[in-house]
């Protein structure tokens, strides 16, 4: 085993348990049932999440009922120039009532207060090839081993502990500060039940036990002793499903009871390896597996296996965080010790939830991507609501956030961000990268009635301005420009990021309706307006045009870089295709970091993805590093701060764009390599068309590559310098030119099987 996170001490599980100590404890989850565990030898905390787990309820209309009447008149303000009026009608009459969404909530915790008077020889890690957390220690000079993992087969938490002498512990499930719980002994474990109030939902946390001593329960727990073996089962289940909570924790535990923590443990690790091991990267650079990790942090810059590590657990924290038939992963993923967490730990859809599933097509977890389609489509009823009651439109739409509920009205009363009615339309261009990973168009098919609804948002959203169709009033996710009368405006009409995000969404719209049949009105009219929407404008910095004037940012190192959004997630911008766009990307790039760009975790991650496009290695290599070493917490976890995990997953992406692209049709092997990552290998990679790609490199330089197709098809193939592919019969290849940095491309058309060998 060498994949793993290590830490010489167990979090704080004191004063400091719930603030800077959370960020040193562990997480465990199966895609709904998290835990954050702190591995304390004497007196151990497990916080725990669920996640359906939210404050409030669903079902709410918060649209300003004046929105209807004004959103038009806000826009020709915009057009006049007269910033401040517009925004003011903005917040008076655009706003939601009330502001805020609803939240995700913490179920609190769980304490376990061991009988061992001291203990030495501590470890405590993560184990991200089995998803297991351990912790050792000798107390009195006898070997101690506990385990803790959270899983999908049996919907449980197991906690083991085994030791050569006998021990006790009290297991505290009381410790809460929220007043509406309740705890009992039930005939399967001692539980808490909570009744959110405002609507919320009814949850039950349960847990019992199995050891060889005696387990008696009482009123804040259990107790057990005279124990060389313990296995605590914790279960979570809330009424959003509209079943009876405490009957389901119970079937959960009575199972896992009746199947023994050895069968347990067996399933999980089965469950999770098979999505883990698809993918192995090995960087090469000396092996500080010895080392605690949070220590190595401190050095990243000469540790290329961090960078290694750092994709390994984003991978885990994917597959723990969002698996088919659960939430997806929200700005915490699943793991929030608050009741009132940092912006509500919502999802937040003009980049953080969407930068969540970045890895998962070039990661082949793909299947973990399905919980995003799942709430697009909890979204849409709200969304053509809001459509209609506050922009008196057809279609479907959605602002800058969305909670579990699907809410789609504004949220926030925060001018440079909460106005935005572009989140539907992003979230739905994951649909198409989701199908060319899978080479599957099925998704497609099943969701295009909610792409077409998003179109058919913007068919009457749009509007002629200098014979261009633009947006607004909207923002550039969330930056503030000087206009030239000397006013600062969020607000504005056409940025930049829009008419890139509505293009991508209409060409899918029209690509989808052909290749199904289902071509009608629509389809006509969105090829019309297509042409008709802006492409990106160099400024005078040779910059990428944020807005649809050339107006100044107020912070040109804000940590957006939504104009950029056609180099990465898109790729309407590229060498191939936009060469003279991708000099001034790279301008903008530049100037955003020359004025402290970066400062948040995923801000840096977007920029290694964006470097990667860019074909940049020796700025991916840097901007990795500045992640680890600036942006990540001791438990690994992304720092916003605070911890937010869009970082990991949005890091995770940008080393895999790192070592290989295939967006355009088009397949890269290495084509950003960090100069520090002179050898590795890596296997099953994913690229688009169901591809799976295993390459080795040294010196810096790629030594055998192999593609295996998983399904019938058509792709292009970079041919590094001095090498040649290799391909079997019943693979058709011709040349197609040269790719911009004067490389052979192979146009290929094969069947599914078939291996090509690049050496
Ligand atoms: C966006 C970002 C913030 C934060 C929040 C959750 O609004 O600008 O930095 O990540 O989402």
């Amino acid at each position: 085993m060498k994949k793993f996170i290590m830490l010489s001490s167990p979090a704080p599980t004191g004063e400091s348990a719930f603030g800077e100590g959370w960020n040193q404890a562990l997480p465990i989850g199966n895609g709904s049932l998290g835990g954050m565990v702190y591995g304390d030898p004497l007196n151990d905390i497990i916080q725990l999440n669920e996640d359906t787990v939210w404050v409030g309820g669903g079902g709410r209309n918060r649209v300003n009922p004046k929105a209807r009447g004004s959103w038009k008149k806000c826009r020709e303000l915009l057009l006049e120039g007269r910033i401040r009026e517009a925004e003011e009608l903005c917040e008076s009459d655009l706003y939601a009532v009330p502001d805020q969404q609803r939240y995700y909530d913490t179920c609190g915790h769980i304490r376990l207060k061991f009988s061992h008077e001291d203990y030495a020889d501590y470890r405590r890690i993560l184990d991200l090839e089995s998803a297991i957390a351990r912790v050792e220690f000798t107390s009195g000079g006898k070997k101690i081993l506990r385990e803790y993992f959270s899983s999908r087969p049996d919907s449980v938490i197991a906690i083991r502990q085994t030791s050569e002498e006998k021990f006790g512990v009290k297991v505290d499930l009381s410790e809460r500060d929220n007043p509406y719980y309740k705890l009992d002994i039930g005939e399967s474990g001692c539980f808490v039940t909570v009744n959110q109030p405002e609507g919320g939902c009814r949850y039950c946390v349960m847990a019992s036990a199995e050891s060889d001593g005696c387990i008696i329960f009482n009123e804040s727990g259990f107790e057990v002793y005279d124990a060389n073996e313990l296995t605590v089962y914790i279960s979570i289940r809330s009424d959003f499903f509209g079943d009876d909570p405490v009957a389901r924790c119970a079937a959960d535990i009575d199972a896992a009871l009746e199947l023994g923590y050895e069968a347990v443990k067996s399933r999980h690790i089965e469950d999770y390896k098979s999505l883990f091991e698809r993918v192995c990267l090995e960087l090469g650079g000396d092996d500080r597996s010895d080392i605690p990790t949070n220590h190595r942090l401190a050095n990243a810059e000469s540790d290329p296996k961090l960078a290694e590590l750092y994709f390994d657990y984003g991978r885990y924290l994917l597959i723990s965080s969002s698996r088919e038939g659960t939430r997806p992963a929200n700005l915490q993923g699943i793991w929030n010790k608050d009741h009132t967490p940092p912006w509500g730990a919502k999802y937040t859809i003009n980049i953080n939830t969407e930068m969540n599933y970045w890895p998962a097509g070039v990661c082949d977890l793909s299947e973990c991507e399905l919980p995003l389609f799942e709430h697009l489509r909890r979204m849409l009823p709200y969304g053509k609501k809001v459509a209609a009651d506050m922009y008196g439109l057809e279609g479907f739409c959605a602002h800058h956030n969305t909670d579990l509920f699907g809410d789609c009205a504004p949220q926030d009363r925060w001018m440079p961000a909460t106005v935005w009615p572009m989140g539907a339309a992003w979230l739905l261009t994951h649909i198409k990268t989701h199908c060319e990973f899978s080479g599957d168009v099925s998704l497609a098919k099943e969701n295009l009635d909610i792409i077409k609804e998003a179109c058919r948002f913007f068919t009457g959203y749009l509007f002629e301005h200098n014979g261009k169709l633009i947006t607004g009033p909207s923002v550039s996710p969330e930056n503030t420009y000087l206009h030239p009368s000397g006013e600062k405006g969020s607000l504005c009409v056409g940025p930049t990021m829009d008419s890139m995000i509505i293009s991508d969404l209409f060409e899918s719209c029209i690509h989808y309706s052909k290749l199904f049949g289902d071509e009608d009105e629509l389809t006509k009219k969105l090829e019309e307006m297509l042409l008709k929407l802006p492409k990106p404008s160099v400024g005078k910095y040779g910059q990428i045009m944020e807005w649809a004037e050339d107006y100044d940012e107020v912070e040109p190192g804000h940590r957006h870089i939504s104009h950029l959004w056609g180099l990465y997630p898109s790729d309407r911008l590229s060498f191939e295709k936009t060469p003279e766009l991708m000099k001034a990307a790279r301008v903008t790039l530049e100037r955003r970091l020359a004025n402290g760009g970066g400062h948040t975790g995923w801000s840096r991650a977007w920029i290694i993805n964006m470097w990667a496009r860019l074909r940049d290695g020796e700025k991916v290599g840097e901007n990795i590093e500045a992640l680890l070493t600036r942006s990540t917490y001791p438990n690994f976890l992304d720092m916003h701060p605070p911890f937010q995990i869009d970082g990991n997953f949005g890091g995770t992406a940008g080393i895999a764009e790192a070592l290989l692209q295939s967006q355009s049709g088009v397949i890269t092997l290495l084509p950003a390599l960090p100069p520090k990552w002179q050898s590795g290998s890596v296997r099953g990679l994913k690229a688009r068309g169901n591809i799976s790609v295993s390459m080795s490199w040294s010196g810096g330089r790629l030594d055998f590559a192999e593609l295996t197709l998983n399904k019938d098809c058509d792709f292009r193939l970079v041919i590094p310098d001095g090498m040649s592919a290799n391909l079997p019969s019943g693979a058709v290849a011709a040349p197609d030119g040269k790719d911009p940095q004067g490389r052979t491309v192979l146009k290929i058309s094969a069947p599914e099987g078939t291996k090509i060998r690049v050496k």
